[in-house]
C-alpha cells in the first residue's frame, strides 16, 4: 500500500513537470486527482489495511493528495501566465509590436514636380503667382499678341465658356496681368492648370504648366540660356546638355525650343528620344515688343525673356512614365510609387 502510494506520487510529479500546455491540465487532474483515479481507489482501500497501519497510511495518503493539489495549482498558474505572455503554442500577443498606423496620403507626382520647379526658380529670385483658370479672351490671347482670327488660335483648341470667357490654354495670361500692374525689373513664374480640347496618349484635356518671365533693361538671350542652364542642372544634373532650336510663338521673337540630352540614353539614341539623343524640354524666347505695347511698357527701354513648360512631360522624363493618362486614372498602385 505504502509503496503504491509513493509510486503514484512519483509518477504524478514526473507527469506534472512534463506538462507544457494548458489543455493537458484537465486530463492530468482526471488521471491523478479525479473521483475515478487510481489514487482515489487507493484511498478507498485504506479501510481494508491493518488497523495498526491505518492512521499512518491515512496521513501519508492525505499529505500526498494535498501536496499534489498544491503542485497542480502552481502549475496551472504558471501555464496561464505563460499563455498570457504568449510564450506557448497559443496565438502570440506581442505587446512590443507598434500599433497599426493610418496610411499617409502623398502628393501627386505632377504636384511634386511642379513644387520642385517652383522651388528652383524661387531660389533664383523669381516670385510665384497664381491666377484664375477661367480667363478673358483678352488676357489669354489679345494681350499676348494673338488677335482674333490669328492662325495661332487654332493651335490652342480652346474650351470657350462664352464669347469673351474661356478656360485658359496656357498660364501666360497671369504674366500679362502682372506686367500690366507692376513695373520692371520683374521676375515671376506662374504655375497652374491649363485646358485644351485634345485627348490621346500624349495629351489630356487638362494639364499643368509652369511659365516664367523676366523683364529688365538690357536682358539678352544669353540671360535666358543662363537661367535655363541652372534650372536644367538642378532638375536633372549638371552634366545634362541643352541646345536651342529656332521656333515660333506669337508672344516671343526670336523664339526657341530648348532640348536636353536624352535622360534615358544620355544622348546615345534610344526609343524614348526616337534615336535623336535629344528630348524637347520647353519653349522660350525674347518677349515680343507687341506684348510690351499691350501692357504699356516701352520696348525701347525694356527687354525680357519668357518660357513655358508642360509639367506632365517633365515628370514623365524624370520618372520614365510612358503614358500621360496614367496621371489621371487615380490608380493608387501607380500614384504610391512617387
Ligand atoms: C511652350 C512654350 C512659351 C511663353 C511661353 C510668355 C509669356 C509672356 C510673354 C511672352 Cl507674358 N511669353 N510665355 C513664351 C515662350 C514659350 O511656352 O511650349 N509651352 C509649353
Amino acid at each position: 500500500m505504502e509503496e503504491e502510494l509513493l509510486r503514484l506520487q512519483q509518477e504524478a510529479c514526473r507527469d506534472l513537470a512534463a506538462l507544457h500546455d494548458l489543455n493537458d491540465l484537465e486530463p492530468f487532474r482526471v488521471q491523478y486527482l479525479g473521483r475515478k483515479s487510481e489514487f482515489t481507489g487507493l484511498m478507498r482501500q485504506l479501510g481494508q489495511a491493518a488497523e495498526a497501519d491505518r492512521p499512518r497510511l491515512g496521513k501519508l495518503a492525505n499529505e500526498i493528495k494535498i501536496d499534489l493539489e498544491k503542485l497542480f495549482a502552481a502549475k496551472k498558474t504558471e501555464l496561464e501566465e505563460a499563455a498570457r505572455l504568449g510564450l506557448t503554442g497559443a496565438p502570440a500577443l506581442d505587446l512590443s509590436l507598434p500599433g497599426r498606423t493610418a496610411p499617409f496620403g502623398k502628393l501627386h507626382p505632377v504636384t511634386q514636380v511642379m513644387e520642385e520647379i517652383c522651388a528652383i526658380f524661387e531660389g533664383m529670385g523669381f516670385g510665384v503667382a497664381e491666377g484664375p483658370d477661367v480667363e478673358t479672351d483678352f488676357y489669354n490671347f489679345e494681350a499676348l499678341n494673338i488677335p482674333k482670327h490669328h492662325p495661332a488660335r487654332d493651335m490652342h483648341d480652346t474650351f470657350y465658356v462664352n464669347e469673351s470667357l474661356l478656360l485658359r490654354t496656357h498660364t501666360s495670361p497671369m504674366q500679362a496681368r502682372i506686367m500690366e500692374k507692376q513695373r520692371p525689373p520683374l521676375r515671376m513664374i506662374a504655375p497652374g492648370k491649363v485646358y485644351r480640347c485634345d485627348s490621346d496618349i500624349t495629351h489630356t484635356p487638362m494639364f499643368h504648366q509652369v511659365e516664367g518671365f523676366l523683364v529688365d533693361r538690357k536682358v539678352s538671350f544669353g540671360d535666358l540660356r543662363g537661367i535655363l542652364g541652372v534650372f536644367i542642372a538642378k532638375m536633372f544634373d549638371d552634366k545634362t546638355a541643352m541646345r536651342a532650336r529656332p521656333s515660333f510663338f506669337p508672344f516671343t521673337e526670336p523664339s526657341a525650343e530648348i532640348d536636353i540630352a536624352c535622360v534615358i540614353c544620355r544622348g546615345q539614341g534610344c526609343r524614348v528620344c526616337k534615336q535623336t539623343g535629344w528630348l524637347e524640354f520647353l519653349g522660350a524666347g525674347m518677349i515680343d515688343p507687341e506684348v510690351f505695347k499691350q501692357v504699356g511698357y516701352d520696348p525701347e527701354e525694356y527687354s525680357g525673356f519668357a518660357f513655358g513648360l508642360g509639367v506632365e512631360r517633365i515628370a514623365m522624363l524624370k520618372y520614365g512614365i510612358n503614358d500621360i493618362r496614367l496621371y489621371y486614372e487615380n490608380d493608387l498602385r501607380f500614384l504610391a510609387q512617387f
